[in-house]
């Protein structure tokens, strides 16, 4: 592991797979105990009765070093006997839950129904993966994700991933978010965190539940720690998923530009990637500083040098303001 300069404390806002390559490098960067995790809860939903989290289970099974890296979610190499049992059985297999993920949301909804909270269900399957990073679920109620299309209101697997996101989008409701609460330790790992990154996810449907929980927004906003996002968009593309779409269907301009503007009410500083170096003028703007950095994450030592520059941009933020107070 390499420690550049002084350490600090990280709290990450996490989606999908963006966030978990992001944080792979990451973690080779700063020490585990330095970073907490907050991770999207808003594509949760039941499958068969049982509780599913994708964007944990991805985070999870990213940090346990069991994720599959073919398709971003799910176990790697893992089978998928109950599946096709269940599809001879006449069941649609439109969610390809895989045996070994299977035991994860038995796990999960057996100690839900048992009375316990998904951060405290979420702690011990990080223990019994042997994960030393916090990893928080944004909330311990259930907020579910609405999607409204030119196709009506879907719930988010249905829109995701049995329509592959092809319906047009006209915006989302997070139920219930109103009344939900950070889980425990969300506000107090905000609050001791030198640096709050917001990881290259979909800032829709990844990152605005995270930030649609009542006091999240308002503690990034008032935070003493330098807040960074990294751009999930790069020259006017998303690597994987529907953010591009997204923006499109929702009248934005399809570029970081966009994506900075979704978040400056709390952003310190904003990363983009080199091929968008031409948007770092337009961006800056009200004080909110942007750096370039290469974004792109194909390759384990792409991800591990993206972290780096990350972390070298937020200890040089820190160097300022420690100059600043002298
Ligand atoms: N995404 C798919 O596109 N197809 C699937 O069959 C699928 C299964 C699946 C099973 C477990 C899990 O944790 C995630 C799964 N995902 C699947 C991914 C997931 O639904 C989405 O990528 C996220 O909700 C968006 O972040």
């Amino acid at each position: 592991m390499t420690v550049p300069g002084s350490i600090m404390k990280i709290a990450a806002l996490a989606g999908g797979v963006g966030a978990a390559k992001f944080i792979t490098g990451l973690r080779r960067i700063i020490p585990e105990e330095e970073l907490t995790i907050i991770v999207n809860t808003g594509d949760d939903f039941r499958w068969m009765g049982l509780y599913v989290c994708p964007d944990l289970d991805t985070i999870l099974y990213t940090l346990a070093g069991i994720a599959n890296a073919d398709t971003g979610w799910g176990v790697s190499g893992d089978t998928f006997c109950a599946l096709n049992r269940l599809h001879e059985l006449g069941c649609d297999p439109w969610f390809q839950i895989g045996d070994r993920d299977l035991a994860t949301h038995l796990y999960r909804t057996e100690h839900l129904t048992s009375g316990w909270s998904l951060s405290k269900v979420t702690r011990s399957l990080c223990v019994q993966n042997g994960i030393r990073i916090g990893i928080l679920p944004m909330t311990d109620s259930p907020v579910p994700t609405l999607v409204h299309t030119n196709d009506g209101t879907l719930s988010f697997q249905d829109y995701f991933v049995r329509r592959k996101c092809t319906p047009a989008v006209k915006g989302f409701t997070f139920q219930g978010i109103d009344t939900a609460a950070p889980a425990p330790g969300v506000l107090e790992s905000l609050a001791a965190a030198d640096a709050v990154i917001v990881c290259p996810s979909n800032p829709f449907i990844s990152i605005g539940p995270i930030l649609g929980v009542p006091g999240i927004r308002s503690a990034l906003r008032e935070s003493s720690a330098t807040v960074l996002a990294i751009s999930p968009v790069i020259g006017g593309r998303a690597i994987k998923g529907p953010t591009a779409s997204m923006l499109a269907q929702l009248g934005n301009e399809v570029s970081a530009a966009a994506v900075a503007a979704l978040y400056e009410d709390f952003l310190d500083l904003f990363v983009v990637d080199r091929e968008d170096a031409a948007l770092v003028g337009r961006i800056c703007s009200n004080g909110l500083r942007v750096q370039t950095a290469p974004t792109l994450m194909g390759t384990m030592a792409a991800k591990i040098e993206l972290a780096r520059q990350v972390v070298e941009i937020l200890e040089r933020e820190a160097g300022k303001q420690r100059g600043q107070t002298l």
